[in-house]
């Protein structure tokens, strides 16, 4: 099975965060928060900022974690399995620009786009928005459908270590 650990990251200003229009590659044409995989070598807060610059231009300054998510696609020929780190930044430098991977835009948290997301997306971001941590598990069909979900609302998040153990 491909296995690939990952962060997330949700800007935030007030009542709105920046999502963005994944263009290209894995879940292309939905709105996310930007982010990507860890490279060897990299802390998980390391890979947050690069692929923030990368993705948007912008550099996070300060930012909590607030989710973590096992998500898995055991069927067929390709199977994949991806751990995500997920965070919330209220500080950065820079304004986020499109660049050839995501397309920026703000949305007021309760105009969340969510048919245009990931199917896991309702179950966990609008607990993470009213402040809550979260751990999730899901599953999904080969044609990226989520088939099951289990959500848990979280003291400490697992905070599990940059190798994937089943
Ligand atoms: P490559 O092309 O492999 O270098 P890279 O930018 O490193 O791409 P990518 O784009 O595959 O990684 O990262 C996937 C992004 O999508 C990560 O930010 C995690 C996020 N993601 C994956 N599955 C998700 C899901 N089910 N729900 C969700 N975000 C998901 O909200």
């Amino acid at each position: 099975m491909k296995e690939k650990i990952c962060t997330l990251l949700f800007l935030r200003r007030g009542d709105e965060i920046l999502l963005a229009m994944k263009k290209r590659g894995f879940g292309a044409n939905r709105y996310n928060g930007v982010g990507g995989k860890i490279d060897p070598g990299e802390t998980i807060e390391q890979a947050l900022v690069r692929e923030c610059q990368e993705e948007i231009s912008v550099t996070p300054l300060t930012y909590q974690k607030v989710a973590e998510h096992d998500f898995v696609q055991p069927h067929g020929a390709e199977p994949w399995r991806m751990y995500v780190h997920v965070y919330i930044a209220d500080s950065w430098e820079g304004e986020p620009v499109e660049s050839e991977e995501m397309a920026p835009e703000w949305f007021n948290v309760l105009d969340i786009p969510y048919t245009q997301m990931w199917q896991d997306d309702e179950f966990w971001l609008p607990q993470v928005l009213g402040g809550d941590k979260v751990y999730g598990e899901f599953t999904f069909t080969e044609d990226e459908a989520m088939l099951t979900h289990n959500v848990q609302i979280v003291d400490e998040l697992p905070n599990r270590p940059l190798k994937l153990v089943s």
